[in-house]
């Protein structure tokens, strides 16, 4: 008797900035791993989400978007992009109605020349005017060599499951690599960080998201409440002001917000201490960024 088959592969989801690549991978996890906001460059790891059942694993990686790097973090940040061109088994390179490829013509080069198979997503179709999808449909099919173009609506979860089902379709037999527990490869920690992190994106205007970073220097999981606490680094004195803002009033607020998320995330009470650090011009400074865990 024959063995079930058992799938397993890596499918690596690249775009441009703010197209919705990370909404689109919480959705095929089924979990809000990745953090969402309106501003590009929200996300700056690679981060991994599992899709688990009996007879396959899907190891989805969210990636930062692609863009032409301008200081360090951004070089990091690249990196990972093309590392996740190198060990996927399928490229879901999504784009929304009104990005091209400027900037980025170097990478689809890569992408063209890999000989993984692509799945052309375009994305936020709920916004498109009459015969707008057709023409994004016939600028990206002219270059990027894709095996299929999946229009979607991450937003409203419209033809996501396409998506899976192309994937499947594809994905090569092969055992788990990961625990079928697991949903992730990112520790509890990294994942507060990231949720406060969010919340600085959603509060703060210009410069202070890109500025800061956010690192846990306790996390305790008790009974019945997990206790953290987090340091925001910010560049600047100035911008050490303006993060904790009038009588404090700013980093309540963002206190306030990410002990809500971080409670709806691990299904717990938190109790969440913030505090507020200077680390001159960490993004430009390669020793910094490791200590940050950027590692290259
Ligand atoms: P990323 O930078 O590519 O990871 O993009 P995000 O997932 O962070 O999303 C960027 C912005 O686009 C956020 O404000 C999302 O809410 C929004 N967005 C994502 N998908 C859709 C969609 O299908 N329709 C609309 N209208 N907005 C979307
Ligand atoms: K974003
Ligand atoms: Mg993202």
């Amino acid at each position: 008797m024959d063995l079930p088959k058992h799938q397993a592969g890596f499918v690596n989801i690249i775009g441009k900035p703010n197209v919705g690549k990370s909404t689109l991978m919480n959705i095929l996890v089924g979990e809000r791993l990745s953090i969402i906001t309106s501003k590009a460059q929200t996300t700056r790891h690679r981060i991994i989400g599992l899709t688990n059942a009996d007879n396959y694993q899907i190891v989805f990686s969210d990636t930062p978007g692609m863009l032409k790097p301008q200081y360090e973090l951004q070089k990091n940040m690249m990196s990972f992009v093309n590392i996740s061109l190198e060990d996927a088994d399928i490229i879901l390179f999504v784009t929304d109605l009104y990005e091209t490829d400027a900037d980025i013509e170097h990478v689809i080069e890569k992408i063209n020349e890999s000989g993984v198979p692509v799945l052309l997503v375009i994305n936020k179709i709920d916004l498109a005017k009459p015969g707008q999808l057709e023409e994004i449909t016939a600028y990206w099919t002219s270059r990027i060599k894709s095996e299929l173009v999946i229009p979607i609506s991450a937003g409203e979860k419209f033809n996501t499951d396409k998506i899976m089902q192309e994937i499947l379709d594809r994905l090569p037999e092969h055992p788990a690599f990961y625990d079928k527990a697991e949903l992730s490869d990112r520790s509890e920690r990294f994942f507060a960080s990231e949720i406060i992190r969010e919340k600085i994106f959603e509060n703060y205007k210009k410069e202070i998201p890109y500025s800061s970073e956010v690192s846990i220097e306790d996390f305790k999981v008790k009974k019945n409440i997990i206790s953290v606490r987090a340091i925001i680094y910010v560049e600047r004195d100035s911008q050490k002001g303006i993060i904790i803002g009038d009588k404090g009033a700013a980093i309540k607020k963002v206190g306030i917000q990410a002990r809500e998320e971080l409670e709806k995330f691990f299904g717990k009470k938190v109790f969440l201490e913030t505090f507020v650090k200077v680390e001159q011009d960490w993004r430009k400074n390669k020793l910094k960024l490791k200590k940050f865990g950027y590692d290259p």
